[in-house]
C-alpha cells in the first residue's frame, strides 16, 4: 500500500500528496523581481504533480541575498511579482510556498556559473552581516558582528517579508534556518562566537532564530503553516549537533512552528558528507519521533519506492526532491504511474491524449 500520495493536512492547508519541491535558488532574477523563468520553472513543477513547492531562498532585505540574482521579497513591487506565479501554482493543484531567507556572511557571491566567488564593489557587491566578525572562507568578506539594532532590523525584515507573502498568495512560509546561512550562522559555534544574549549556550544560540519565528507567526495567518529548515548537524566536530536541533525542534513547535524541513551542512568548508541515497532522512526520523513535530525528508531521494518508503515505514510525513525535480518536473505524475497504476488527478486535461 502506497502512502506517498495521501493528503497532508497542516492547519488549514491541505497538500494533495507527500511530494514537495525543495527550494532551490535559480539565479536569474533582477533587482529581485521573480520573472517568467520563475513563472515557467514553478509552474512546470505544479503541472507535474508536486504536493508543495517552495520557492527558493527569497530574501528578505537586498543585502541578504546569496547572489545579486536570488529573488526577494523586500518590497511590494517583490510581492506583485510573484502573484501571478502563485496563482498558477494553485490552478494545478500545488500548494505555493516560499522559503524567507537572509546570507548573513554568505551573501553576496556571484552566481555557481560565473564563478560563485564573492562580488566586489566594482562589481555590485555589498558589505554583509553575521553573528561574529568571521569570514567563511577565506576569500569571502568578513562579515560585520551584528549590532543589537541590526538584529531588530533584520527580525523586522522577516515579518515583512511573511506579511507580502501572504498578499502575494502563498499558502505556507519556510524560515530558512540552514546552509551557513544568517539564522544557522548563530545556532553554530563555528560561526557564533558572541559573548552577549544571542552567543554562547544554547539558549542564546537560538534566541534570534526564535524571535524571527515568533515575529513571522504573528503576522503569519493562523490557517497557514509555517515551516523551518535547519541544517540538523554541521557534520564538523565542535559545530551544531542532531541533538541541539532536535531541542531546537521542540522550542519551535511551542512557537507554532508546523513542520522542521531536515536538512544538514554548510557552515564551513571541510565538512565530512556521507551523501548516499536518503542520508539525512534519519534526521526527519529522530526530529519526528523525539520532537513530536512533522517533519520532511530531503536530499538524495530519487526514486519513487524509496520515497514511498519513507512515508509508509513513517520515517518522515513529506519528502522534498530537489536535483530529480530539476531532471523530471513530473516525478510524481511517473511515481503515481509507478506506484499506484496510474496518475489518474493529477494529469492535467490538456496531456490525457499522452496516457490514452
Ligand atoms: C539548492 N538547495 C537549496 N536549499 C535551500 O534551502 N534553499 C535554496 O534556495 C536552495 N537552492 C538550491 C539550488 C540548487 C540548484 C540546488 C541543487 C540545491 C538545496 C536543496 O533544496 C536540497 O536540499 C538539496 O539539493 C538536497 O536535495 P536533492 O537535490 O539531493 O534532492
Ligand atoms: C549546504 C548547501 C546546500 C545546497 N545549496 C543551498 C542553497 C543554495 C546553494 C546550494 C541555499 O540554501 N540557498
Amino acid at each position: 500500500m502506497s502512502h506517498l500520495f495521501d493528503p497532508l493536512t497542516l492547519r488549514g492547508v491541505t497538500l494533495r500528496n507527500r511530494i514537495g519541491i525543495s527550494p532551490m535558488c535559480q539565479y536569474s532574477a533582477e533587482d529581485g523581481l521573480a520573472n517568467d523563468w520563475h513563472m515557467v520553472h514553478l509552474g512546470s513543477r505544479a503541472v507535474g504533480g508536486a504536493g508543495l513547492i517552495i520557492v527558493e531562498a527569497t530574501a528578505v532585505t537586498p543585502e541578504g541575498r546569496i547572489s545579486p540574482n536570488d529573488v526577494g521579497i523586500w518590497s511590494d513591487a517583490h510581492a506583485d511579482a510573484l502573484r501571478p506565479i502563485t496563482r498558477f501554482m494553485r490552478e494545478y493543484g500545488a500548494v505555493p510556498g516560499v522559503q524567507l531567507a537572509h546570507a548573513g556572511r554568505k551573501a553576496g557571491t556571484a552566481r555557481p556559473w560565473d564563478g560563485g566567488k564573492p562580488v566586489s564593489d566594482e562589481d555590485g557587491g555589498w558589505d554583509i552581516i553575521g553573528p561574529s566578525a568571521i569570514p567563511f572562507a577565506e576569500e569571502y568578506r568578513t562579515p560585520q558582528a551584528m549590532t543589537r539594532t541590526e538584529l531588530d532590523q533584520v527580525k523586522a525584515a522577516f515579518s515583512a517579508a511573511a506579511t507580502r507573502a501572504d498578499a502575494a498568495g502563498f499558502e505556507c512560509v519556510e524560515i530558512h534556518a540552514a546552509h551557513g546561512y544568517l539564522l544557522h550562522s548563530f545556532h553554530s559555534p563555528i560561526a557564533n562566537q558572541r559573548t552577549d544574549a544571542y552567543g554562547g549556550s544554547f539558549e542564546n544560540r537560538v534566541r534570534f532564530t526564535l524571535e524571527v519565528t515568533r515575529e513571522v507567526r504573528a503576522v503569519w495567518p493562523d490557517d497557514k503553516p509555517l515551516l523551518v529548515r535547519l541544517s540538523c548537524t554541521d557534520w564538523i566536530e565542535g559545530g551544531w549537533t542532531l541533538e541541539e536541533s532536535i531541542a531546537l525542534a521542540r522550542l519551535l513547535k511551542d512557537e507554532g512552528v508546523d513542520l522542521i524541513d531536515c536538512s544538514s551542512g554548510g557552515i564551513a568548508r571541510g565538512a565530512k558528507i556521507p551523501t548516499t541515497p536518503g542520508y539525512q532522512v534519519p534526521f526527519a526520523e529522530a526530529i519526528r519521533k523525539q520532537a513530536g513535530i512533522a517533519t520532511a525528508a530531503v536530499g538524495l531521494i530519487t526514486q519513487p519506492a524509496d520515497a514511498d518508503a519513507i512515508i509508509r515505514e513513517g520515517h518522515a510525513d513529506m519528502v522534498l526532491l530537489g536535483r530529480e525535480s530539476l531532471r523530471d518536473p513530473y516525478f510524481p505524475q511517473r511515481a503515481a504511474r509507478e506506484l499506484l497504476g496510474s496518475a489518474g488527478d493529477l494529469l492535467p486535461p490538456q496531456y490525457w491524449r499522452a496516457w490514452e
